[in-house]
């Protein structure tokens, strides 16, 4: 069995889906929480690409999160990434769309991270979070929802059993329900299904486990 070691910061950011495909395919894992004076003092020029999450395999580095999460996802036999071509290619394609809002929402949360200037006081930054979070998450998530709908998976996207793109998911919501102020109040209410996803994966044992150890 290969030795694993996760790096990731102490936030759900991109690497949290990693940590959770992780703990639900029982693989055994150093969670190794990166702090941010780590992260500054020589961690990020040896990441190799500059970002985490990086996990390491027998002390080689691999690293971005669609590329892990779907090698973790063959891992394991609870098909969180399936073998059959066709519903990979769903689980890729609700995955990316998950990136995307993932991408918003963190330039957003971070804007210096992303070269734009810091918020110049709590309330341009309220300003700017119900603006992204009306006219570009909005859409997004009504599609989610739409597509919810209409597999009719039981708050599963595309297959009648969890895959990293829940997982995907569900990391960039816990990221919006936790950490990113001004989410307008009740947004996720809107979208009774996507809210029934995230419950679905809140409750998988694993996760559960995940969170209570
Ligand atoms: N495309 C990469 C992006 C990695 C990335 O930008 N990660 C962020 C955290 S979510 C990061 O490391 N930020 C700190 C920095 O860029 O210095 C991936 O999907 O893993």
């Amino acid at each position: 069995m290969a030795q694993y070691k996760l790096k990731y910061f102490g936030f759900p950011g991109r690497g949290e889906s990693v940590r959770l495909a992780m703990a639900i395919n029982g693989i055994d894992f150093e969670n190794d929480v990166v702090s941010f004076e780590r992260w500054g003092g020589g961690e990020k020029a040896a990441a190799p690409y500059g970002g985490l999450p990086v996990l390491e395999i027998d002390g080689v580095a691999r690293a971005q999160t669609g590329a892990l999460l779907r090698y973790v996802g063959k891992l394991g036999d609870k098909g969180l990434y399936p073998s059959d071509p066709a519903e990979a290619l769903k689980v890729d394609e609700a995955l990316e769309f998950a990136d995307e809002v993932s991408t918003i929402v963190l330039t957003s949360l971070a804007p210096k991270s992303y070269g734009f200037p810091d918020f110049e006081s709590e309330d341009a930054k309220r300003v700017h979070r119900e603006s992204v979070a009306n006219t570009l998450l909005a859409p997004k998530f009504a599609k989610l929802e739409a597509l919810i709908v209409e597999n009719d998976k039981n708050g599963l996207i595309f297959t009648d059993h969890l895959t990293i793109a829940e997982l995907k998911w569900y990391q960039v919501m816990k990221l919006m329900k936790t950490m990113w102020d001004h989410l307008p109040t009740g947004f996720f209410d809107q979208y009774p299904n996507v809210q029934k996803l995230y419950t679905f994966v809140e409750e998988v044992p694993e996760v559960q486990a995940w969170y209570s150890s």
